[in-house]
């Protein structure tokens, strides 16, 4: 049995239409309701209009990602008793709709954190990129985080010095963008705004974190049971501390405490490899081995690192992530199952004729068609190989 090839769809507003989709080959659709406020109620009526828009053209909805998770919940202060009530009604919604997957992720104030979204490939394509200097002129010298410089190595506090002391105005502009950005269709925030939710964090450490994600799972994952819902967490991305913030779904043993904190096999896990690969000491294949049934979806991509840490988003096949091995190993998990799980190509370069599109970083077409495009192929191989097909 196949993996379920799906792509992630931003909505009406997403340049990328479900037309498109189509030609893609992709016949899952990975959406949100990305108009919903954070930690409101996702309601019966509006799930089933997304519905609607996506059987015009003869796509169900396969995954949410993301029902996001309140700030409150994750800091366990303010609202989040309620915050977490309004999720339990969320999961028994979108279950009555019939969506079988739930993504979020449980990474404090920024989702996804990138220093660079118009990096050059070799072919001229543009990738993603992260970079510990970047960071650090973002964190020392723009949000002037108390003690910032602390975090980092002495060469790159230097590097970020002299780097910064050439920065123009539109390069320091675009670093902000950059960082602030976080996910796709969210409103901007401005510097100000992120250190006041950081402040939210100062008493909260890597064990504080993980215990309010397990008193967070011990409420909802019950009712993702009863419900039939999967849970789905996306790993943090990338997989490290950064701007002081405790990073808890970053290792093979953070996911398997994710899983033990809530035993109900509805708690999952969303697989992304080009987060986990991120790290190195991450070996994504045995992660994929150990997680076994619990992974409930999949984001395929691939990293290029350096020594210092840094990385750019590779493609799909290449980079420092054995694409082949971790296919292998997913297939071996999916023949043991009777549904298929969803994958979707997690990003992909800004390329041909989507070079000067306004497109959201990462999730142009034709890229991630390729990128589609290439692992069906590594798919279909692996299948015949093994003589699962
Ligand atoms: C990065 C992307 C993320 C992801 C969200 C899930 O790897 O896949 O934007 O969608 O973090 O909550
Ligand atoms: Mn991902």
């Amino acid at each position: 049995m196949r993996l379920k090839q799906s792509w992630r769809w931003f909505g009406p507003n997403d340049p990328v239409s479900l037309q498109d989709v189509k030609q893609t080959g992709a016949t899952g659709i990975v959406t949100a309701l990305h108009h919903v406020p954070h930690g409101a109620v996702w309601t019966v009526d509006a799930i089933e209009q997304r519905k609607k828009e996506l059987a015009a053209y003869g796509f169900n909805w396969d995954v949410v990602e993301s029902l996001s998770i309140h700030e409150d919940i994750k800091t366990r202060s303010g609202n989040y008793l309620q915050y977490v009530e309004n999720y339990k009604v969320s999961l028994r919604n979108i279950a009555a709709c019939g969506i079988p997957v739930v993504t979020y992720n449980f990474m404090p104030v920024n989702d996804w954190t990138r220093t660079d979204i118009a990096y050059r490939m070799h072919d001229n394509s543009k990738a993603l990129n992260f970079n510990w200097t970047d960071l650090a002129i973002f964190d020392i010298y723009l949000l002037k985080r108390a003690n910032a410089a602390a975090a980092y190595p002495e060469a790159i506090v230097q590097r970020a010095a002299s780097r910064f002391a050439q920065f123009t105005q539109l390069e320091t502009d675009t670093l902000v963008d950059t960082v602030l950005f976080g996910i796709p269709g969210e409103e901007r925030r401005s510097v100000d705004a992120m250190r006041k939710q950081l402040a939210a964090y100062d008493d909260i450490n890597h064990a504080t974190l993980k215990s309010n994600m397990a008193y967070f799972l011990q409420q909802v994952a019950p009712v993702a049971t009863e419900v039939g819902v999967k849970l789905a967490v996306h790993p943090d991305d990338p997989p490290f501390d950064i701007l002081g913030l405790p990073r808890i779904v970053s290792t093979h043993q953070d996911l398997l405490d994710v899983l033990s904190a809530a035993p109900e096999p509805a708690n999952g896990i969303c697989f992304c490899t080009g987060s986990l690969g991120a790290n190195p000491v991450n070996d994504l294949p045995a992660m994929i081995k150990a997680l076994d049934t619990r992974i409930h979806f999949v984001h395929l991509r691939n990293t290029k690192r350096d020594a210092e840490g840094n990385f750019y988003e590779a493609d799909h096949l290449d980079g420092d992530t054995d694409m082949y091995a971790v296919m292998r190993e997913l297939l071996t998990i999916q023949q043991k199952l009777d549904t298929s799980i969803p994958f979707r190509p997690d990003h992909g370069h800004q390329m041909l004729d989507d070079m000067d599109k306004i497109t959201n970083p990462g999730y142009s077409a034709i890229g991630r068609l390729r990128g589609l495009a290439e692992l069906r192929g590594l798919e279909l191989g692996v299948l015949r190989s093994m003589g699962w097909e």
